[in-house]
């Protein structure tokens, strides 16, 4: 299991084959919410409020629906604004983002963009003028522009966003990268974006986080076991990732997707990965037929970590059929939830079982069987995977 902030324990279905039919992204992604308007030149979205406030309450209300009171970068977006803001508010001002910390300093958008344009008003701003900026909508030759006013006139406001894009996700290959929208900057709010992974059938989608940060709860990423979201679920990811976090993913077939889900406010860096087709023989077993009267015993690749997706069987077998087998760990470390050993007293894993180990476990720590025969199963799940377990089995009367 993947461990960010939050996850669900997901059940893992075998997927069939990804074929083209099924690869249809749907344009799941309005660029806007509901109720804003969508400036497509500007890349962003508007809202006229229709009450009034003064303007710093104007400025929480407009970042509690995830945006400032609007800025406006260039005479485009003027237009395209006042018959907004002169429709909902012909008669009196209407609060914009523009504002002076003190007497001395200059206007400002709230929002951080550069204020190379403006449109003021004759002979504004005045020094005789509040610190915070409305604008007159009456338009028409020079009637229309903007005046410095006291910030606790209570006015109706205008609040802007980012619109949301999607990156494309459409996905195939033998390896690519996916990320959030502007990874590593800020994604956006309101986004639900559908990425799909497809590798040529017979080989599996192996995902690898490298960063991975959203605001825990709200935004949170979907990962599905097949090619669109009603496929099976492997976990879905929120919050943020430890230093250093990297893990992988894999899924069962020849696809993945993910759905990425952001609600309307607060933004983060987002995340990436990386992801890469992996032949289904690439995780393997070591052979797992002991015999004799004493050897070790290890997880595969161990000291390195072992595969995802393993189940791995040994048998030991003492030469003496006399004696019963007793097995000592010296190193345990396997993912606690997941991935687990379990040690049967006989042949096969029908025969009772004597323990089952996951997490850590103390050097040492050791085990026998009743006969001659003990089998053990290694079975780990589809992702997270440690240096698994060293041990040595040796015959005891
Ligand atoms: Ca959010
Ligand atoms: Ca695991």
């Amino acid at each position: 299991m993947l461990i960010v902030a939050l996850y669900i324990c997901a059940l893992v279905f075998g997927a069939s084959e990804a074929t083209n039919a099924d690869l249809i992204v749907e344009d799941t992604q309005p660029n806007c919410p509901t109720g804003w308007q969508y400036g497509s030149a500007f890349k962003s979205c508007y809202f006229m409020a229709s009450q009034s406030l003064d303007w710093p309450d104007a400025q929480v209300a407009c970042e509690n629906i995830g945006g400032n009171l609007a800025s406006i970068n260039s005479p485009q977006e003027y237009d395209f604004l006042i018959r907004l803001a002169y429709a909902a508010n012909p008669l009196y001002m209407t609060w914009i983002g523009l504002h002076a910390i003190n007497n001395v300093s200059p206007f400002q958008w709230v929002d951080g963009t550069p204020s190379n344009y403006s449109k003021w008003l004759k002979d504004q701003p005045s020094d005789y003028g509040g610190l915070c900026v409305g604008w007159r909508t009456t338009y028409g030759g020079d009637l229309d522009g903007w005046r410095n006013i006291a910030c606790e006139s209570q006015q109706q406001f205008i609040c802007k966003q980012s619109a949301g894009y999607c990156p494309n996700g459409a996905q195939s290959g033998s390896s690519g990268s996916v990320s959030s929208s502007n990874y590593p900057k800020n994604y956006e709010n309101n986004l639900n974006c559908l990425y799909q992974i497809v590798v040529q059938a017979g080989l599996r989608v192996n995902l690898t986080f490298d960063d991975f940060d959203t605001e825990t709860t709200y935004d949170r990423l979907y990962i599905f076991d097949g090619p669109n979201i009603q496929s099976p679920s492997l976990t879905n990811l929120t919050g943020h990732s430890p230093k250093g976090w990297n893990d992988s993913i894999q899924s069962s077939g020849n696809s993945m997707v993910l759905f990425f889900h952001t609600d309307t406010t607060n933004t983060f860096r987002g995340w990436h990965a990386n992801w890469a087709a992996i032949s289904l023989n690439e995780s393997f077993c070591p052979n797992g037929q002991l015999s004799g009267y004493t050897g070790p015993l290890t997880s595969p690749n161990y000291p390195n970590n072992y595969d995802n997706r393993l189940d791995c069987l040994y048998r030991i077998t003492s030469t003496s059929k006399l004696a019963r087998i007793r097995i000592t760990f010296d190193y345990f470390y396997t993912e606690s939830c997941c991935d687990k050993l379990t040690l049967y007293d006989g042949p096969t894993i029908h025969s009772p079982q004597i323990t089952t180990l996951s997490g850590t476990m103390p050097a040492g720590t050791n085990y026998t069987s009743t006969g001659y025969v003990m089998t053990l199963l290694f079975h780990t799940d589809y992702s997270v995977n440690y240096k698994g377990f060293s041990a040595s089995w040796i015959s005891v009367a």
